[in-house]
């Protein structure tokens, strides 16, 4: 049973037109009483109604003039009496009203506070927690959408009938542990492998589409890279439409990795211009070339950009695992005849000039379909988070395990049973149904405080 109460602000701090101060837990109608006292005697704090109060401090002295609302246990965000204090949005008046809060009996709430007191209070479980702080941090209309389905327990609905399914195949498992030899029950294996098969295809689903749901929800990193001088700082202002990077006909202008953040038809990306690739002696230049490295071993797609008269990939050792569009840029240049020449030879490459905007909507089209975000993925319930991928993952090579225990010739049910408790564990771990404090505390410790 949580006995404190936690006060913080629940807006952004700042000036601002209104601000949000939220109370939480068992003291809060006696804290926010106390603000009230002498002048508001008479004010009854009806639950779900906003009431014009004035505050004021310990000594008696004005805070502010601000609305309440009450939310009375259990119905409302952490399930407990919480107070919502929307005063005037001045970082002073909040923070007086913070103090004399404290001074009254509460405590200041550690970032995610509320909503862990939501998730123990049984409002949530640990999937749709994670959902808050993905919306919170969403950077598209898309995540938003997929987020709110979290929110609204959708995928906690699928990891629940995951779950009850495993509870199926582990009883029939262990009852057979528990029978004599006459009563053996004559399809168990088909049966269980049936069940297990089944939501193996199903968690292998979710997983794949795993990457493009956090690409989604944090952006994708998109790399521009190439020798210097190809116009790689030129593309990442036509494709940001702003001049961010200097461009300049000397090779060697980009020093350091530009970052822009840009939503292409929905999709969130991160697109980094860098130095183009070379050797070179010069000191702050080869630092630049080692960033570029470094970018292109975490991107998601790198857009790699040829000049038209210098084709060839200018650095062996780039990550064969991420996708490329090689691009052939300023093919303003070319003449007709030419331009059709190198098409034949290179013809998987995409021809455009970053200068005057050539097939750059071909570029975005590309970008889209390389990443593997279509935007009807929010249409799809899938994970969001790597600590869910993890446990689903622990829970998908268990349940492998289990097909190839039941595939042998003399079963071990002891141990079939054993992989499909773990199996069982992970899900529940995935819930929060058995997850240890120490993870939990470090999800919630990643939210905003007030949250
Ligand atoms: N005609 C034409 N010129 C271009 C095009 N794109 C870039 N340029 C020019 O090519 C030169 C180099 O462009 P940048 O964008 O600075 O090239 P970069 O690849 O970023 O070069 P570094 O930063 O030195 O590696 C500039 O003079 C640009 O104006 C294009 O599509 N057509
Ligand atoms: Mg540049």
């Amino acid at each position: 049973m949580i006995s404190d109460t936690i006060v913080a602000p629940a807006t952004p701090y700042g000036i601002g037109g209104i601000a949000v101060v939220r109370l939480s837990g068992p003291q809060s109608l006696l804290v926010v009483h106390k603000l009230l006292n002498n002048n508001n005697l008479c004010v009854n704090l009806k639950p779900r109604y906003a009431t014009l109060v004035n505050l004021q401090d310990e000594n008696g002295v004005a805070i502010d003039e601000s609305l309440v609302t009450f939310f009375e246990a259990p119905n409302s965000y952490t399930g407990e009496d919480l107070i919502e204090i929307s005063c005037h949005g001045s970082p002073v008046v909040i923070d007086k009203i913070i103090s004399t809060c404290c001074h009254f009996g509460a405590r200041i709430a550690e970032p995610g506070e509320f909503t862990k007191r939501a998730f123990i209070n049984g409002k949530m479980d640990l999937v749709q927690a994670e959902a808050v702080a993905s919306l919170i941090h969403s950077q598209s209309e898309e995540s938003i959408h997929l987020n709110l389905r979290l929110l609204h327990g959708e995928l906690s609905k699928k990891l629940n009938s995951f779950r009850q399914k495993l509870i199926d195949a582990v009883s029939m498992v262990e009852f057979e542990l528990d029978i004599s030899e006459d009563e053996l029950q004559p399809d168990l294996n088909n049966q269980v492998l049936a069940i297990v098969t089944g939501q193996i295809k199903q968690i292998q689903g979710l997983l794949s589409s795993y990457k493009q749901v956090r690409m989604l929800n944090r952006g994708a990193l998109v790399v521009i890279a190439g020798s210097p001088n190809v116009g790689k700082s030129t593309l990442l202002n036509t494709l940001s439409e702003t001049d961010r990077a200097i461009t300049n006909n000397l090779p060697g202008t980009t020093r350091d990795a530009i970052d822009v953040p840009l939503i292409l038809d929905g999709v969130p990306i991160n697109l980094v211009d860098t130095a183009g690739i070379r050797q070179t002696s010069e000191e702050v230049e080869q630092e630049g070339v080692s960033r570029t490295f470094n970018y292109l071993k975490k991107a998601d797609l790198i857009l790699l950009v040829h000049d038209p008269g210098l084709i060839e990939v200018p650095f062996a050792d780039y990550p064969k695992k991420v996708p490329i569009i090689e691009i052939v840029n300023k093919v303003d240049l070319l003449t007709k005849t030419e331009l059709e020449s190198i098409q034949r030879t290179h013809s998987k490459r995409l021809f455009l000039s970053a200068k005057t905007g050539f097939n750059i909507k071909l570029l975005k089209q590309q970008i889209k379909t390389s990443l593997g975000i279509s935007s009807s993925l929010s249409d799809n319930i899938t994970i969001t988070t790597s600590r869910q991928q993890r446990a689903l993952k622990h829970c998908f090579d268990k349940l492998n395990t289990t097909t190839e225990l039941l595939s042998s010739s003399r079963i071990a049910y002891e141990l079939v049973s054993i992989e499909l408790r773990e199996a069982l564990d992970a899900i529940d771990t995935i819930l929060g149904k058995t997850t240890p404090d120490d993870i939990l505390n470090n999800i919630f410790n990643q939210f905003c405080v007030g949250k």
